[in-house]
């Protein structure tokens, strides 16, 4: 039996592939294990059969035989542990290409959720304009950090890993808040990840999710 992970049964990006399904059918296209996926909807994320699964009723979540997952960086770990692709076999490396993994959930994502939010949720609030320069800025911050230490490289550390593929579906959050376009190399550097075959299938399965609810 493949594992089976779930996804937004009707995404609200349309499906663009921002949820974080997306990172997870990655790697694991990344790796050539197929799976299936269970949709659900809003209303069943937050029933008890999904909660035993996730505690915060969200999505993605991950089984294998009698192992249940919640948390894309966990799933996505253990994906990359379980199969050769997604981790270089140098020990020092493999901890390098996991502290990307980290840098990415815990660094990066979190001012670009902020961002994204608020361009989302908050355009109508009084105070938007106001917040809106400092949330770019801390984003940019980042982006600059992050464009200084991949300089010219093709991706993070050697060869492209669980590292990259976390960091670039955080970075394509930003697609259309207009700041990755300041940075040429950054900007490249997510449509280096969107080219590869397994993000591409990936993205074509989960458009494939929102094309067939759209015509129901
Ligand atoms: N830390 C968790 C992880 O990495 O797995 C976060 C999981 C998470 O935020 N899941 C979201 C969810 O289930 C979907 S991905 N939300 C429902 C809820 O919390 O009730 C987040 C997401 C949703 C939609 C867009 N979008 O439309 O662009 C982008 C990202």
């Amino acid at each position: 039996m493949p594992p089976t992970i779930t996804a937004f049964e009707n995404s609200p990006d349309r499906g663009r592939g921002q949820a974080r399904d997306m990172r997870v059918r990655w790697a694991l296209e990344e790796v050539g294990q197929p799976y299936d996926v269970r949709l659900v909807s809003f209303e069943a994320m937050k029933a008890p059969a999904h909660l035993a699964l996730h505690p915060f009723g969200q999505i993605p979540t991950y089984e294998d035989g009698d192992l249940a997952l919640f948390e894309s960086g966990a799933i996505l770990l253990h994906i990359a542990e379980r199969h050769g692709g997604l981790l270089p076999k140098d020990a020092n490396a493999r901890s390098r290409a996991i502290a990307w993994m980290f840098a990415a959930l815990s660094t990066v994502e979190p001012p670009i959720v902020e961002l994204t939010m608020a361009m989302l949720f908050e355009r109508d609030e009084s105070w938007y304009a106001e917040r809106l320069p400092m949330l770019r800025d801390r984003v940019r911050t980042r982006l600059g950090e992050l464009s200084r230490r991949l300089g010219d490289a093709e991706w993070l550390d050697g060869a492209f890993s669980a590292g990259d593929l976390m960091m670039v579906t955080v970075l394509r959050r930003l697609n259309t808040s207009g700041v990755l376009d300041e940075y040429l190399e950054i900007a490249a550097y997510v449509a280096r990840g969107e080219a590869r075959p397994a993000f591409r299938r990936a993205f074509d399965a989960q458009l494939a999710v929102f094309t067939a609810a759209s015509r129901s």
